[in-house]
Formats: structure tokens, sequence, C-alpha cells
């Protein structure tokens, strides 16, 4: 199909949309509403141009071309209404950019100076001040940032099929709500943080930990370790301002140290040991008869969706913490051991790409460390701790790198602490959707068979494909698996097991789109694009680790030879395991 747009003919496929048949041309339509693959709104308004023959301007995102369409996206009249809707949004919003979370990173921000505006006409319309809903232990909402471009509602009905929130109210009194205004602490929302991630002002952001975590930091009483997350090495480094998808593993661990943290540990450390614990629970369920199929439990996002949706199916969940939760048990019970240090005195914070890890750390049963050293110390209820003390976005520490002028693309490379740093290309690629499923058939063939798994490389579940499935041969007894990404993926499936279709026997699900390394907590932007560089690295670090089978990494052989003696053992079900709430 033959199109004109400001007057050069161009050759496009049919079935377009203006704005897209314009990125082709090499024009980028902005637009503050516009959400690749899942929605638009065309609410904004800042997406218009002209078409000769139509009376009036048009939204690019909606659009689609005809045969012979003349297009202008430069005229005076387009540049005029632009700048008016972007006035219009304006007027309403807060003018605090420079104390904003989002300050540099904000699109209304960078929109407002890209279209060149000098000054604002208009005043603000809006009578009453819009609370902040703070009832989240993952995530702020203030409304009063919002341009109700509806994207965080789009994606989390189109993406997660979870309907947290939705468009309340009517002309100037329109804002985004949760049912009754209670709050997303209060409603059925699962922490996921995907609408921070796509929210184009600072309207929702993620629960600032930073400033309880300097004040540890600074606390010489305080031993403060740390722990990244398998899918913050591949997403820090772009929030230092590298290129997409940078593997900075080593100069993460070097930045941590130079923070001031006492000993910069790996989650993959515990989702090696999650392998271990899982791997286990799924031969004992599949050799006795126990509920099949089992699904993982490390994503928490995802726990609460099951909870809040599917609590009939809450027996299918492994009863494994995830390995952000087992590292803090693990750290305030054997390596305080281990090091004689008081457990109360050990702070634990979590590096972590997922916003519902905030969440996740405040479940009141997560203080299982707490209840081990009880009795053996006489402790009270004042000396109350969690296993996981606080918890950073990828954000968030891009954001204390440069609070400290930590030059991050310049940092050395330097290891991380032992004994909880040693970890397996297993654990790394829990990372990416797929992942956690291929580390625990890794394992769970060579100690259910007995013998060495020949290609340890299950190409059939990776990639973004929003559910893969796979069979795989346990010497002579087949068993099919099953890999979801989002929330309205992992519905499908449940839906299968709820009502007696499902032909799995284990299942992987991850809450965000591309698994943790598509985060709530990771790097604005994150597209599918992004997902898939950030995927490339994880594999990568795979390939090139010495050891990749989580039943072989030395320092959990040391973990069970002194402290847990066993999977699924007695300290492993006080420690390392939990319950579901119904
Ligand atoms: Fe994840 Fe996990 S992989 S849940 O996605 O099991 O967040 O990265 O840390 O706990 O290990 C997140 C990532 C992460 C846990 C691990």
């Amino acid at each position: 199909m033959q199109i004109t747009i400001n007057g050069q003919t161009i050759d496009v496929q049919d079935g377009l949309t203006i704005m897209d048949a314009c990125a082709i041309a090499g024009i980028d339509i902005p637009s503050l509403c516009y959400l690749k693959d899942v929605s638009s709104n065309a609410s904004c308004g800042i997406c218009v141009v002209e078409v000769k023959g139509a009376r009036s301007l048009l939204r690019s995102c909606i659009t689609q071309i005809t045969e012979g369409m003349e297009i202008v996206t430069n005229s005076q009249r387009v540049m005029d209404a632009r700048r008016m809707n972007l006035e219009l949004l304006l007027a309403n919003h807060p003018q605090d950019c420079l104390i904003c979370d989002r300050n540099e990173n904000c699109e209304l921000q960078q929109l407002t100076f890209d279209l060149g505006m000098h000054g604002m006409r208009f005043v603000r319309t809006r009578k009453e001040i819009l609370p902040k809903d703070e009832t989240s232990a993952s995530l702020v909402r203030d409304p009063e940032k919002c341009i109700l471009c509806g994207r965080c509602i789009a994606v989390c009905r189109e993406v997660q099929s979870v309907q947290a929130i939705d468009f309340s109210g009517r002309g100037s009194k329109s804002k985004v709500a949760t049912f009754m205004d209670l709050g997303l602490g209060v409603v059925a929302c699962t922490s996921c943080g995907q609408c921070a991630l796509v929210c184009p002002t600072g309207a929702i952001t993620e629960k600032s930990s930073i400033d309880a975590v300097w004040k540890d930091l600074h606390n010489h009483e305080k031993i403060v370790l740390v722990q990244t997350a398998p899918a913050i090495r591949v997403g820090i480094g772009e929030a230092m301002g590298m290129p997409y998808g940078s593997l900075v593993t080593r100069q993460m661990v070097a930045g941590l140290r130079k923070l001031g943290f006492s000993k910069v540990f790996d989650t993959n450390f515990t989702a090696d040991l999650t392998i271990i614990e899982e791997g286990h629970e799924l031969i004992k369920r599949i050799k006795t008869g126990g509920v099949l199929p089992m699904i993982t439990s490390c994503s928490p996002g995802w726990i609460k969706f099951i909870e809040h949706f599917y609590p009939k199916s809450l027996p299918h969940l492994s009863t494994c913490k995830s390995p952000q939760q087992m590292f803090g048990a693990v750290a305030k019970t054997y390596y305080a051991e281990k090091t004689g240090l008081d457990p109360r005195n050990i702070i634990v914070v979590s590096v972590m790409p997922c916003t519902a890890k905030k969440f996740e750390a405040r479940r009141p049963e997560m203080d299982s460390a707490f209840h081990y050293w009880q009795a053996k110390m006489n402790l009270s209820d004042a000396d109350h701790f969690y296993d996981v003390d606080h918890v950073l976005t990828t954000r968030e520490l891009a954001r204390m790198f440069k609070e400290t002028g930590i030059e991050f693309a310049h940092l050395p490379e330097e290891n991380f602490d032992s004994p909880l740093g040693e970890s397996t290309g297993a654990a790394v690629i829990f990372g990416t959707t797929g992942g956690v499923m291929e580390a625990a058939l890794r394992t769970a063939y060579e100690v259910y068979t007995g013998k060495t798994l020949a290609n340890i490389d299950f190409n059939a579940v990776r990639g973004l494909n929003g559910i893969k499935e796979a069979e795989v041969d346990l010497d002579g007894t087949k068993i099919k698996v099953a890999v979801a990404h989002t929330l309205k993926n992992a519905r499908k499936l449940l839906d299968e097991i709820e009502n007696g279709t499902s032909p799995y026997t284990f299942i992987e699900v991850m809450t965000c789109p591309g698994g943790c390394l598509g985060g709530g907590g990771q790097p604005i932007p994150t597209n599918t694009e992004i997902r898939k560089m950030r995927a490339e690295s994880i594999y990568y670090e795979d390939a090139h680790k010495g050891i990749r089978k989580s039943h072989e990494n030395p320092e959990i052989h040391y973990l069970y030879k002194e402290f847990l003696l066993e999977p699924l053992g007695e300290k492993s079900h006080r420690l390392l395991h939990t319950k579901y709430i119904e």
C-alpha cells in the first residue's frame, strides 16, 4: 500500500496504524498513553496528525492507514494541538519535578521539553487535592500526578488479568481508583508493579526503602548483608546509563561494597538451594502420589494472585519459600551461627527487580529465623525481626549509587563474598521465564535417575511465548511440564487444573512479562526488545559459569553438611518452607 507522509511517498503493509507507519518512515510520534502490544486508550491526544480530507486532526495510535492517505505530522496546526493538549495535562499536574521520584525519567517532563513548551497559560481546574494511597507494602499511588492515560489500568487488566484499578468519576472528577477507594494494600492487587513500569509520570512508584537502608548502613552496631536477585545483574547497568541488557555482575558487587554493605551475597545461592528443596519435593510428590501438578512458588505476585483468585488450587503450590526468603532465613541462622554474630544485629537487604518482594518480606510468616532463635536465646516479642529487613528495587539501588557519586561504568570487577555467594548457571536463569523450570529439570533428572544429563539446555522452555511446554523422559517416566509468564497466562493453566484437564506434572509461573528480568522494579523503559536483551545476557552468564547444576554447588553441599543435614529435613521445614493463606 502507498501512503504519503510529510510529502514523501512510501510503501507500507496493510493494517498498520498511522503511528506504526510513521515509525517505519523514521518519524517518532509522541504519545503518553499508547502502550505497544497492550492497548491504546487514545486518551492523551498528543499523537494527533493531519490527514488530507479529514475534518479534524486524527489520533495516529488508533487510526489505520488507507491506500493513498496523505499524512502530515509536522504542520503548525499539529504542533499547536499537541502543545495545547499537553498544556491542559500540565494545568492539573504538580510542579514538583525536582523532588519527584521520576525526575529525569519522566515521559511528561521529557515531552514538555521536546515540544518546546515555554510557558503555561492554564490554571488548575481540579478543586480538591487527591490523597496519596500508601496502603500497599510495595507501591505508592499519587493521583495528583496521574494524567489519566490509562496505561496502568490496561496493563493490570490486559497483561495480568487482575483489574485492581479502573477509572472512576466523570469529567473533572475522573480518576484512577481502586474498588471503593480502599487502597492497593486492601484490594486484590498482586503488587507486581507493572503499573509503575508503564506509568509515564510519578503517579505510581515503588514504596522507597532507601532511607531505611541508609539508616542501617550508618549504624555501626549493625552488620548489613546484601543479596542480589538474578535479574539485577542485567538491569542495574541500564539504570546507570549503560546499554540495554548490560551484564554487570561483578561491577555490581564492587558498587555494593562501596555503598558500605558488610558482605555482598547472592540470591542465586539460595536459588540453588530452592532447586534442591523443590526438586526433592517434586520427586516426593511423584513417588508418593502427592498433589500434582506442582507449581513453583518463588514469585510473590503469583502467590498473591492464587491466594486471591484460586484458593482451591493452593495445594498445588510448592511449599518452598522464594530464594529471597530462604536467603534471609539462612543468613540469620546458619551464617549467624557460623560467624558468631547476634542475629538481632544482622540486617538483610535484598536488591530485587520486583516490587512484590517488598510485600513478601513483610508477610507475617516470614520470620522463621526469629522463631529459630527465640527459645535458644530467650528472645522476647520486643526482639522480633523479619528474615529480610529491607527490599530495594533495581531503580532504588541505582538512586543510591547516584546519591554517592559512584561511577558505575568504571567500577572494577569483584567477587561475591563466601559462603552465601557461590552459585551456578542454573541459578542465574531464574531471572528469565522458563529458568526455574530448566534449573529444576537439570537437578530433578539427575537425582531421580541417578544418571548424568547429556544436554542440560532445555530450549523448549526458553523464549518469550506466553505458555511453553515440554515433555521430559525421567528414565522411562515421562512427565509434561509447562511454563507461564504473566498472570493472564497463569490463569489459563489454573483453569485447566480446576476443571481437571491439566496434563502437566510440574508448572513454572512467573508474574511479570519475561520473568523477573521484566519485573516492576526494573529500569524504565522495559519493553519486549529490552526483555530479550536482558534474557540473552542471562543465558550468556549461565553458559559461561563453571558449574551449571544447582546440586553441584559446593557451598550448598557445606550448608547441608554443616547445618540443614538433608533436603526436606526438619530444619528445612522450619526455615525454608511455608504455608499459604486461603
Ligand atoms: Fe526473581 Fe527469584 S528469580 S523471584 O524472579 O526465584 O524478584 O531476579 O530474586 O526470590 O532467585 C525476583 C529475580 C528472584 C527469588 C530468585
